[in-house]
């Protein structure tokens, strides 16, 4: 089924502050199967390209250089709605707005530093899986 995978990448903050396992164990505890996972230190071009919807941005140049600060955990995860329902789990853009219980709210700071992505569609969600896997590294 397309509509049950998404996207995420637990960012360079959480990742500083050692919050990778707490969160890969709140997302497993949330009912999602891990599909596929590495760990990646992007490039100044990988983020730009990643994300070039919002190079016109005030804070896009703030963004590539936080993205690309420390190596961080991209994956692809599987669940039935999973992009919905993994926006749910991850809580609003900016952690003071997001929902208690959520990864935000538990776990991020600010806007600019969020601690986790997630695909906002399933379209994203491919082709944002494709950017970082080959389709035989998705299980
Ligand atoms: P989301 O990650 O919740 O889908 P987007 O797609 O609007 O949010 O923004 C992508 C990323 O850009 C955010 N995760 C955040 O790191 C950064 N960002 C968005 N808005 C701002 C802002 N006003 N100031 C700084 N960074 C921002």
């Amino acid at each position: 089924m397309r509509n049950n995978i998404t996207f995420t990448m637990i960012k360079p903050d959480a990742m500083e502050n050692g919050y990778a396992g707490d969160i890969l164990s709140l997302i497993l505890k949330s009912g999602f199967l891990i599909s596929a996972l590495k760990l990646v230190h992007l490039t100044k071009n990988q983020a730009e390209k990643f994300y070039n919807i919002h190079r016109e941005k005030s804070f896009f140049d703030e963004l590539v250089t936080f993205m690309t600060r420390s190596p961080i955990i991209v994956a692809v995860l599987k669940k039935s709605n999973a992009v919905e329902d993994f926006r749910e789990l991850i809580g609003s853009t900016n952690p003071a707005d997001a929902e208690n219980g959520t990864i935000r709210k538990l776990f991020a700071a600010s806007m600019g530093e969020n601690a986790i992505h997630g695909s906002d569609s399933i379209d994203n969600a491919h082709i944002e899986s494709m950017f970082f896997f080959a389709g035989k590294e998705i299980y």
